[in-house]
């Protein structure tokens, strides 16, 4: 028994994340089918040992397609997810689209999956599940069981936000304009507002009327949303030349007291999380040594003394992975695991 599964944005770099995903974890498929915008037919992408030619969103049959794992921006989404789940195949947008509707679950497996079954009971509505922001989905992660266990009331993060959570382009840039510094070449911004080789750039999305960019909003907003919404949260967003993880320096106010060494063991057995802490040279995890894995690390645990009960923390994941694909693909297995979804060819 397998699903058909179309992911949409395929040769993006979230979709080509969530075919070696699929592939990787033996989800249950009976076919996968690459979908994209008439600008990427003909293209060619790999699914295993497979090679998937790109085929058109606008001539798919979704009717007979179970889940569409959809990764191609928040216009396409806008026009495309309705539609595509009014024909009874359920959509996990990677987009920021739906996410802040009411109708809407956002989901992170690891903190909120209890939410799936009361929606998909009701789904006819939207038939739209979205996925959290990169940025939030791994501080989530590390944060529940913090949560469970004292109570957060406030958190202040500081993100370092690698070029990939900006697309291709972001990636093309930061490789290109390192290439030219190093060749005496002049260097021009165009995906970025200033130079991101060897420069780390305060901005992320647009600005909205406070002064807080809409990344940084997101945060807040989502946070609250699939977490708990009496959680205060402030960020400041940060581009750096990285090419793969997005790292945040967390610091965490909680309603009741909690040590340092209860928070390490805490996270040691929690879902999604790998604590690497050895408060010694190098016996932490940097964004290099994330990329590729599915974890969201956490290191250098220590008590907040600022405050009354406090912690600070690292926290380091692959934004393409648990910040976005793997997430997608999570929310999949945790409708099927719990029988919410059966195959439209059963
Ligand atoms: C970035 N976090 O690193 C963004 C990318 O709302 O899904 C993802 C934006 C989103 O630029």
């Amino acid at each position: 028994e397998g699903f058909r599964v179309a992911v949409v944005g395929a040769t993006g770099n979230v979709g080509r994340e969530m075919l070696s995903i699929l592939e990787e974890r033996a989800f249950p498929i009976s076919e996968v089918i690459a979908l994209a915008s008439q600008r990427s037919l003909g293209h060619e992408v790999s699914f295993g040992d497979r090679v998937l030619k790109v085929q058109s969103l606008d001539h798919h049959d979704f009717s007979k397609t179970d889940i569409c794992l959809m990764s191609a921006g928040s216009a396409v989404s806008k026009e495309w997810s309705p539609r595509i789940g009014a024909q009874g195949c359920l959509v996990i947008d990677n987009s920021s689209c739906w996410r802040y509707d009411e109708r809407v679950p956002l989901v992170v497996p690891e903190v909120n999956a209890h939410v799936l079954a009361d929606y998909m009971a009701r789904r006819d509505k939207l038939n739209i599940i979205a996925n959290p922001n990169c940025s939030t989905a791994q501080l989530v992660v590390a944060l529940k069981p913090l949560h469970d266990k004292a109570k957060i009331t406030r958190v202040v993060v500081s993100t370092y936000q690698s070029v990939s959570g900006a697309g291709k382009d972001g990636m093309e840039e930061l490789d290109r304009q390192t290439k030219a510094l190093y060749s005496l070449q002049e260097v021009a911004n165009k995906k970025f507002t200033k130079r991101i080789a060897f420069n780390v750039i305060p901005h992320i999305d647009v600005f909205m009327e406070d002064g807080f960019t809409k990344e940084e909003w997101k945060m807040n907003v989502e946070t609250k949303k699939i977490l708990d919404p009496k959680i205060k949260l402030t960020a400041t967003c940060v581009r750096v030349p990285v090419f793969i993880s997005h790292s945040e320096a967390v610091n965490v106010e909680f309603a009741n007291p909690i040590t340092a060494d209860e928070a390490r063991d805490i996270l040691r057995s929690s879902p999604g999380v790998l604590v690497i802490d050895k408060q010694e040279d190098g016996g932490y995890i940097t964004p290099h040594e994330a990329a590729g894995e599915d974890a969201t690390y956490i290191s250098r645990i220590r008590t907040d003394s600022t405050v009354e009960n406090g912690l600070a923390f690292w926290c380091v994941s692959d934004n393409l992975r648990k910040g976005a694909a793997l997430n997608a693909v999570q929310i999949a297995e945790a409708i099927i695991n719990r029988k919410l979804l059966k195959p439209k060819a059963a």
